[in-house]
């Protein structure tokens, strides 16, 4: 069994782009510092990391007759909005659990952003107290006994889309597009920088890669504030999907690597590293990214760098997994 056999429902462009940094390599100093861009991989609401994970759970979806898509997320969820634009786009419904997963003041944290993109695509939206957690909630369970209450057939995404049997399958595949991508370019990418919060992502990396002939680090960078719980369930999921994928033998210890130091104390809120990161990848580059999880990511990638952890002769890929129209609802940080 290998990933090939898995059906794919095709929701993006075709293969994201791969493209050099170069004004941001020279201020950096060190390694050639590239970046492919899940941000522009569909023209479903954005697109992002979610839509490619998708592509993979449509499927099964659709297999089971599922008539509404039901999932879970912060009020500003980049996931939720692309499950709603998935939903939108194969004439099915969506029930969306928007938590309060960041104490963030701004007065149009519920009105812009992601979940205004939500409700235009005809989500339903449901506000809910409950703060930060990756995990199965009772609002979601809820959440999924109403729809078939009401007599239709959900179709369950955990949060992230990542906590799901085939959650991991959608970056397994980024990791054989980049290979193809390498050959084409002629060039190898021995660093790979991710930000990680429920972990799908970079998991599918690391098993992706895992059957591969050249070792390379993916360097998962926490934007949980909470490493354990992070690297538990990217391990978890890395596991479990190169045994999905046929790869043969387990992973090892050494190629799960989720890094601390840029998340600050909490999921959602900016550090100074974090703006400053925002703040030079668009000023130097014209690459918009997020305060919740691509600036986190941005600014380890500056500082290891910086400080020659990623030595000087390495090409480094930077994952940019989405996440802008969270931006509208942290305005007010960059008014100065
Ligand atoms: C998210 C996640 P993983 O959750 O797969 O680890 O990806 C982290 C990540 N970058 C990185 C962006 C732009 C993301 O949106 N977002 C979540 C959401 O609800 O939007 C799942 C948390």
């Amino acid at each position: 069994m290998g990933l090939e056999d898995f059906p794919r429902y095709p929701l993006m462009f075709g293969p994201s782009p791969v493209h050099p940094l170069p004004r941001l390599t020279e201020h950096l100093g060190g390694a050639q510092v590239w970046a492919k861009r899940e941000d522009v991989n569909s023209g479903l609401a954005f697109g992002g990391n979610k839509t490619r994970k998708l592509e993979y759970l449509v499927p099964d979806a659709l297999a089971q007759g599922a008539d509404t898509l039901v999932s879970i997320g912060g009020v500003q969820s980049n996931h939720t909005r692309q499950v709603a634009a998935v939903a939108a786009k194969l004439g099915l419904k969506a029930v969306l659990v928007q938590e309060a997963w960041v104490d963030w003041p701004d007065s149009v944290n519920d009105r812009v952003g992601n979940i205004l993109l939500s409700r235009i695509m005809g989500a339903e939206v449901r506000l809910d107290p409950a703060g930060f957690d990756i995990g199965f909630r009772d609002s979601w369970e809820q959440a999924l006994a109403d729809v078939k209450e009401r007599g239709g057939t959900p179709y369950a995404i955990p949060a992230g889309a990542s906590d799901h049997r085939l959650g991991g399958l959608g970056f397994a595949n980024w990791a054989y597009e980049v290979a193809q991508q390498e050959r084409e370019m002629g060039i190898f990418f021995d660093t790979i920088v991710v930000c990680s919060v429920t972990g799908s992502t970079q998991a599918g990396m690391i098993a992706g890669f895992a059957g591969q002939d050249r070792p390379r680090r993916v360097l998962g960078i926490d934007a949980s504030a909470r490493l354990e719980a992070t690297t538990a369930q990217v391990a978890r999921i890395a596991r479990n999907t190169a045994e999905l994928i046929g790869l043969g033998r387990d992973l090892r210890d050494d190629e799960i690597t989720v890094l601390e130091g840029w998340a600050g104390d909490y999921y959602g809120i900016p550090v100074q590293s974090t703006l400053d990161a925002i703040r030079l990848s668009g000023s130097l580059e014209g690459m918009i990214i997020d305060p919740v999880y691509e600036g986190k990511s941005m600014a380890a990638l500056v500082d290891l760098v910086a400080s020659g952890d990623i030595p000087k002769d390495s090409n480094v890929l930077y994952a940019h997994l989405g996440g802008q129209p969270a931006l509208n609802a942290y305005s007010a940080l960059f008014r100065a």
